[in-house]
């Protein structure tokens, strides 16, 4: 900086650097510049030429002026220097209770000031005092009020910057808090912060209205009884803001109302500043949690696009695997087995049995027009059926064929627990819809009144397996694994699969019994049960899925007596049939096809077999 040059904050074209008058970087020697300093409510704002020498500010009524003598001066040594939060020129400076408002041309000669008198305080007491004496410039804690009245209240919630930065237009920080994810709470306290401010300026103001009306009578206001004020005759002030004066002429109490701090040490010009900055915050904040809102929705609603695509997505590839799987569905495998994944809907899954089972019963329909295989093998003395015979599964055999005499002859037909599924004729078929862990288990009834056979009869081509193929047409393969006795035989079978069910085998322990009736008048009674065993010879195979049953025929013979002398002929012969059946299919299949199979299958068996009975009996002599 040249010698006649010296620092001007008057925005002039000279070099804003701030350089001292010998040239020698700041904080040394002199340096001088223009601020605008607070004289009064008369004359507010009026620019000053403030000198910055020996740790001392002084200010003079202009440059051209200084030979005139300072005007006022201030030891830097104790100085406290305020930037102010919302004016970004302005900084006070005081020290003890004497306060300098001066205000700069912008806020980068503020910078410059602030700096100056630092570094100036810094280096002229640096030799004194090892750690330097920093410059006194901190925003003061809320109780020593340096200004206006609730300026420091500003400070409470820690929200200043982003209220300055509201003030000054300045979004940095406003954006930095959005960047930094301030949530609509930080921004609610905030307004409480505004609030706040802006009930204790009504606090203020209406103090002062209180103290207009009680204190300053008429005649003592009569403005034009001023006398000429000295400017800069600037009363100071106690940190508390309350004013120091010599006595109380007119003029003071005018000073009292008009002054910075008027009565109560009220400073309306700070006040103003301090509302401006104040609604401008509030707006600020308003818009700011606007944003935050309209952010938030845009990124809910981004998401819940990139949800909604992604969704259509992978509905679309559902269905083209789904079709795809379709095409190949012939070819079965795994993603085509029943179960909880199967690939195929319930309805799909219906279907396919259906047509399944009515593809065999076609076959089957062909299977008996050929060729009834004419085929018999010598029976047994009935007397062996009267006992489970000795065997090692005698005792079971007997618990179960107790078991159906006691509780499967029971009527159900007045029974609500059990529904009527089928009537035909003669027939009817009940059914209990029992599940267990979401695996049907039906429990099965079935009555049937069949003429001209006798139940004998029935029970023995239901149980003699070398008719099974004459009328069982759901199964695939069977072999007696083991022959127990002359009436129970162990046997494994192999059921056609209903694509898409999996494939079931069954193992079953299958006996003949006659249980005589424990009185004359009542008739006897022939059973055979088959119920699932365990046996080494037949392991569950990987192809199959071992289903369980426990299954009876139970058949009482009713003779009608013959006309006249007539012997008794099958005309006189009713064979009543109970047909239980309890069967675990073993593994998952939806609830509704096994029904509709069960519903379908088990009068088709009944019907198929009785018929079977009694043509194979036809004209044969009656096996009582
Ligand atoms: C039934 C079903 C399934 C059986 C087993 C079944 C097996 C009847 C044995 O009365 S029987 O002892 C005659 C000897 O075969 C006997 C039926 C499939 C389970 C998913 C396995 C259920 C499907 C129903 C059904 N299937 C064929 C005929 C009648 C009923």
């Amino acid at each position: 900086m040249s010698d006649n040059q010296s620092w001007n904050s008057s925005g002039s074209e000279e070099d804003s650097e701030l350089r001292e008058e010998t040239g020698n970087p700041v904080g040394v020697g002199v340096f001088s510049g223009v601020l605008s300093k607070w004289t009064n409510y008369i004359h507010g704002w009026q620019d000053r030429w403030v000198v910055l020498k020996n740790n001392t500010l002084s200010y003079y009524k202009s440059q051209d002026e200084t030979e005139y003598g300072c005007r006022g001066s201030l030891c830097l040594s104790k100085a406290v220097i305020t930037p102010h939060e919302f004016d970004e020129c302005r900084l006070d400076i005081s020290v003890n209770d004497s306060v300098w408002y001066l205000r700069a041309q912008d806020p980068e000669h503020r910078r410059l000031w602030i700096d100056s008198i630092e570094l100036h305080r810094r280096v002229r007491d640096g030799a004194r005092d090892k750690g330097g004496v920093q410059a006194m410039i901190f925003i003061p804690p809320p109780m020593a009020d340096p200004g206006y009245g609730s300026e420091s209240s500003l400070r409470r919630h820690g929200s200043m910057l982003s209220l300055t930065s509201a003030t000054s237009g300045y979004s940095a920080t406003s954006t930095s808090s959005f960047k930094k994810g301030y949530s609509l709470r930080e921004k609610l306290a905030e307004m409480e912060t505004f609030r706040d401010i802006l009930c204790r300026q009504v606090d203020t103001l209406q103090r002062y209205f209180d103290g207009c009306a009680d204190g300053v009578s008429k005649d003592e206001l009569q403005r034009d009884k001023i006398v000429e004020d000295d400017e800069d005759d600037f009363p100071s002030t106690r940190s508390d803001g309350e004013f120091l004066h010599s006595g109380s002429s007119a003029k003071d109490k005018l000073f009292q109302c008009s002054h910075p701090k008027g009565v109560n040490g009220i400073d309306f010009k700070g006040e103003a500043i301090t509302f401006k900055a104040t609604t401008a915050g509030i707006l600020a904040t308003l818009s700011h949690c606007i944003d935050l809102m309209v952010k938030r929705e845009d990124s809910w609603q981004k998401r819940l696009d990139k949800e909604m695509e992604k969704r259509r997505r992978i509905e679309e590839s559902y269905k083209s695997a789904l079709n795809e799987l379709k095409k190949k569905s012939h070819f079965g495998g795994p993603d085509y087995e029943e179960g909880p994944n199967s690939l195929i809907n319930e309805e799909e899954f219906f279907d396919a049995v259906e047509a399944a089972l009515d593809r065999q019963d076609k076959i089957e329909q062909c299977q008996t027009e050929k060729t009834r295989i004419q085929r018999s093998s010598p029976l047994p003395p009935a007397d062996i059926f009267s006992s489970s015979g000795s065997h090692r599964l005698s005792e079971q055999v007997e618990e179960m064929v107790q078991s159906h005499m006691t509780y499967s002859l029971q009527d159900v037909g007045g029974d609500a627990n059990w529904q009527l599924v089928v009537e035909e004729g003669e027939m009817k078929v009940y059914r209990r819809e029992v599940e267990e862990n979401g695996i049907v288990l039906d429990p099965l009834k079935a009555t049937h009144s069949v003429k001209g056979v006798t139940g004998h009869e029935v029970c023995h081509y239901f149980w003699d397996t070398a008719y099974r193929n004459d009328w069982e047409t759901t199964i695939e393969n069977f072999n007696i694994v083991e022959t127990l006795s002359e009436n129970a035989v162990i046997v494994y079978q192999t059921h056609k699969r209903v694509w898409p069910a999996s494939q079931r085998d069954v193992l079953y322990l299958s006996a003949m019994r006659k249980m005589v009736a424990s009185n004359e008048s009542d008739p006897d009674t022939w059973l055979v049960c088959n119920f699932s065993v365990d046996h080494h010879d037949a392991q569950p195979s990987s192809r199959c899925v071992r289903a369980k049953i426990n299954i009876a025929i139970i058949c009482q013979t009713l003779v009608s007596p013959p006309e006249g002398d007539k012997e008794i002929s099958r005309e006189n012969v009713t064979c009543k049939i109970t047909y239980v059946a309890n069967v675990n299919p073993g593994g998952w299949a939806p609830a509704s096809v096994l029904r509709a199979v069960a519903k379908r299958e088990y009068p088709k068996f009944l019907k198929r077999f009785t018929s079977y009975v009694q043509e194979k009996t036809l004209g044969k002599p009656i096996l009582f």
